[in-house]
């Protein structure tokens, strides 16, 4: 080998052994200050579009602007002690765009799809209760949130960190027998179908067939499924070259492990998923979630009920595959140092600006019914389980139509009163579903928004939200 290949070969070593004494360094100090319950680190899991870039942003804006955004909202342990709060971003990663993010919903709009996994820390400092809280005289006392967002695309490709390629196929293969998946795409499943697995691989014919199963995965995206691996296809931003591009082998379903030679389809396309899996999916499930120890689950009831019976079934089943992977249970110091299990867990029902008042409660028991499962795995772990139902930003007034609480909603600049179908009391049977055909849930229009500094934003138990995040500081 060439002196510059070494050279080259040792710098890399040398940057590969620096970045892990720092992931060390980090992790350790994170650790400790978990373990003197300084800090707690919040995972924010939901599936794209759930709400969890709007969520996060009102969350912050909430606790950097508490006078003016919850005058009377706070609990009153707290209220009298509250000095203030900072954002601060978290050495060495990625900062979430907060600033970007404000600006964009102050002009009305939206937050824009995240592409890559970010973080920030949001320090609280109270008055200390007592001295003893205050050993070093500082005058207060505080905790740290950390907190990521990550496109919701990762998630649903957690599942194939568990996942043999053949065990991959399998499951694309029961997936893609059933309907909505298999009239999306007929001529790609029988192609995928009558590709021998076995023969020499063919790059050209690669091309085409990938091409043809990005698109599949996007159609499916769009029809509100929650099965799209792998997820990262489907993401705007992806940079292609960057990912190992591969596809499901149909016809080698109840055949696997094929024999097959080196040079073959089968050995190829094994060859990129292994890559894939270890190259972004288990360093995502392992580096983020392993560190986690509240995990807040955001789903997005009515854009699934809107989207009909197999989109909020495989919301379900990909929510139960997902939440399987992690780490519940209760930690003790040592635990807390080094490796914490999620000792809270709390689904969240955002949206709800959207359903009329009289039927929020439905939105509760919809959503019970949807995490049961995993609800019972990690109870059995002694994980604390919530439920809540909110709005990050409220579109929406409640108003008085023919003597009953109604919404009223700006569109264009006119106020319309909205309406939907009446929302099941818990898993929706065949009545139900009736009720809601041809309804689709609405894209609302955001609500003019004025300087957090200055005025309060439209929301919905914003204020239950950040009392439960931050419930340490009741200790
Ligand atoms: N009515 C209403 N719509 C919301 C709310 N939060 C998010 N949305 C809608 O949901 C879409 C996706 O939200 P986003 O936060 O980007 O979801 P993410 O993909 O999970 O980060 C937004 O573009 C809005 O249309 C809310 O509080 N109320
Ligand atoms: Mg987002």
């Amino acid at each position: 080998m060439a002196l510059n290949q070494w050279k080259s070969r040792l710098n890399a070593g040398a940057r590969r052994s620096r970045e892990t004494l720092r992931q060390l360094a980090e992790r350790s100090d994170r650790g400790l200050r978990r373990a003197l319950g300084h800090r707690s680190c919040i995972a924010l899991t939901g599936f794209s579009g759930a709400g969890k870039s709007t969520l996060l942003s009102s969350f912050i804006n909430q606790l950097l602007h508490l006078e003016i955004q919850q005058a009377n909202g706070l609990w009153p342990d707290v209220q009298d002690r509250w000095l203030s709060a900072r954002l601060d971003s978290v050495a060495g990663h990625t900062s979430y765009p907060f600033a970007d993010q404000m600006g964009r919903l102050q002009q009305g709009v939206w937050p824009a799809s995240t592409q890559g996994l970010s973080r920030c820390l949001v320090e609280v400092r109270l008055a200390p209760r007592h001295r003893l809280q205050d050993v070093r005289g500082r005058g207060y006392v505080s905790h740290e949130l950390e907190i990521w967002d990550y496109p919701g695309e990762w998630l649903m490709d957690l599942p194939l960190a568990k996942m043999r390629y053949g065990q991959w196929v399998a499951d694309s293969f029961v997936n893609f027998n059933n309907e909505p998946r298999n009239s999306l795409a007929p001529e790609l499943y029988q192609q995928l179908l009558d590709l021998d697995p076995a023969s020499p691989f063919d790059p050209l014919e690669f091309d085409g067939l990938f091409a043809r199963y990005r698109d599949f995965l996007k159609r499916c995206k769009t029809a509100g499924l929650h099965i799209v691996n792998p997820g990262r296809f489907v993401l705007d931003g992806a940079d292609p070259s960057e990912i190992p591009a591969f596809i499901p082998l149909l016809a080698a379903y109840g055949k696997s492990p094929v024999d097959a030679s080196s040079d073959s389809w089968w050995a190829e396309m094994t060859r990129r998923y292994d890559h894939y899996v270890s190259g972004f999916v288990r360093p995502f499930l392992e580096q983020v979630f392993l560190q986690v120890d509240h995990q807040l689950v955001l789903v997005d009831l009515l854009g699934s009920l809107s989207q009909g019976r197999q989109s909020l079934e495989e919301l379900r089943r990909s929510l139960a595959r997902v939440l399987q992977l992690f780490n519940y249970g209760q930690n003790g110091w040592l635990d807390k140092l080094v490796a914490p299990k999620i000792e809270q867990l709390t689904f969240v029902a955002t949206k709800l600006d959207s359903v009329l008042p009289s039927q929020r409660p439905h939105m509760a028991d919809l959503m019970r019914a949807l995490v049961a499962e995993s609800v019972q795995a990690a109870r059995f772990e002694s994980t604390h389980v919530d439920h809540m139902e909110l709005a990050a930003i409220a579109c929406t007034r409640v108003g008085q139509r023919n003597g009953e609480p109604a919404l009223l909603v700006d569109q264009q600049g006119e106020p319309m009163w909205l309406q939907h179908p009446t929302l099941p009391r818990g898993w929706p049977n065949d009545r139900d579903w009736a009720a809601l055909a041809d309804w689709q849930a609405p894209q609302l229009q955001l609500p003019a928004l004025g300087a957090p500094l200055h005025s309060p934003w439209p929301n919905i138990h914003m204020a239950q939200l950040c009392q439960h995040l931050l419930k340490e500081l009741h200790a």
